[in-house]
């Protein structure tokens, strides 16, 4: 089993009993494509993570591969169509990371309309001298109006978060989601109306064809001048110079973004120069337990599919 990130040993206790395990041992830097693309070609089994490209180019050495465990609920790192051609099952990580992500998602919404990293900064390099009405001034969560795009299962859980904050949920999707109408009365709208009625709009929808780009100029251009930008799914879905562009321009008041177009970035980001981004790195699953959770599924699917079960959580 060819492992591409440094992995704890707590989370492999189960498959080194019976399997012989190849992990990258780097913690500061991934393992390049050159070593997976020389070890892959003997491994029955490839742990993957998000920026590890799986595609034809690669896979196509994959003699013996039978089961790919993605350390992620999205799979855009990895051509599908190839896989399931090769016969190679592909395994991602949904639900035990819902509510996590939901969390950093919800997170990102309020420190960025309440301005809490910049806040926060403030405190700590001693800028604190007095008290100003409009001091680090932000915007209101309580009682305003979130648009999800996207919206399945970590869209809905961050549905429900907004609706203990009273807001008014409209979500875009590409399938009606009817019991989170029903529920959380939430309200289906078309992408322009989302854009025009929100005052945060979320994006949570997974990188596809389709949703590539979906937020360039026109998009930022019709959103309101007072509303926040929060992105915790996939950074090519927006096209940064756009929104670089929003953000100076005074189209919208702000962005929250945990995922960037080329990830990971550095200081030299443009965006990170505008006061009113707050960046993260990707860290919405984040949290102790929910990354072991992860771990744990995609241990166990390699384990099913070398042993000739059915994975649990497969993608079709
Ligand atoms: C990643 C994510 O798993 O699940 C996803 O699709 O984007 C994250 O939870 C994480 O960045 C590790 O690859």
């Amino acid at each position: 089993i060819v492992i591409t990130r440094k992995l704890p040993e707590k989370a492999l206790a189960s498959l080194k009993k019976k399997y012989c395990i190849d992990m990258w041992e780097s913690e500061e830097r991934a393992a390049p494509r050159e070593w997976l693309q020389e070890k892959i070609k003997g491994a029955d089994a490839v742990l993957s993570m998000l920026s590890d490209r799986l595609d034809e180019e690669l896979l196509e050495g994959a003699n013996r591969l039978q089961v790919i465990a993605n350390l992620a609920v999205g799979y855009d790192n990895i051509d599908i169509p190839f896989a399931n051609k090769s016969g190679i099952r592909v395994c991602n990580t949904p639900d035990v990371l819902t509510e996590t992500t939901a969390d950093l998602t919800f997170a990102l919404l309020m420190a960025s309309a309440r301005r809490i990293g910049e806040a926060a900064q403030f405190v700590k390099e001693g800028n604190w001298k007095s008290w100003s009405p409009l001091l680090l001034a932000g915007g209101d969560i309580f009682g305003k109006t979130i648009g999800i795009f996207g919206m399945g299962s970590i869209g809905e859980a961050v549905a429900r978060r907004a609706k203990g904050f009273n807001m008014k949920i409209l979500y875009h999707n590409r399938s009606r989601r009817t019991q989170a109408e029903q529920e959380l009365n939430a309200v289906y709208t078309d992408f322009d109306g989302l854009l025009a009625d929100s005052d945060f709009v979320v994006c949570l929808a997974p990188l596809t064809e389709e949703t590539e780009g979906a937020f360039g100029a026109e998009a930022f251009q019709k959103m309101k001048a007072t509303s926040y930008f929060i992105n915790a799914a996939r950074g090519p879905i927006v096209d940064e110079r756009t929104l670089y562009n929003a953000l100076i321009n005074g189209e919208i008041a702000g962005a929250g973004l945990d995922v960037f177009e080329n990830e990971p970035i550095g200081a030299e980001h443009p965006l990170l120069s505008l006061k009113n981004v707050l960046a993260l790195p990707h860290i919405g699953s984040s949290s102790i337990q929910t990354r072991y959770s992860m771990m744990d599924l995609c241990t166990e699917n390699i384990d099913a599919v070398l042993s000739g079960r059915e994975p649990v959580t497969e993608v079709k």
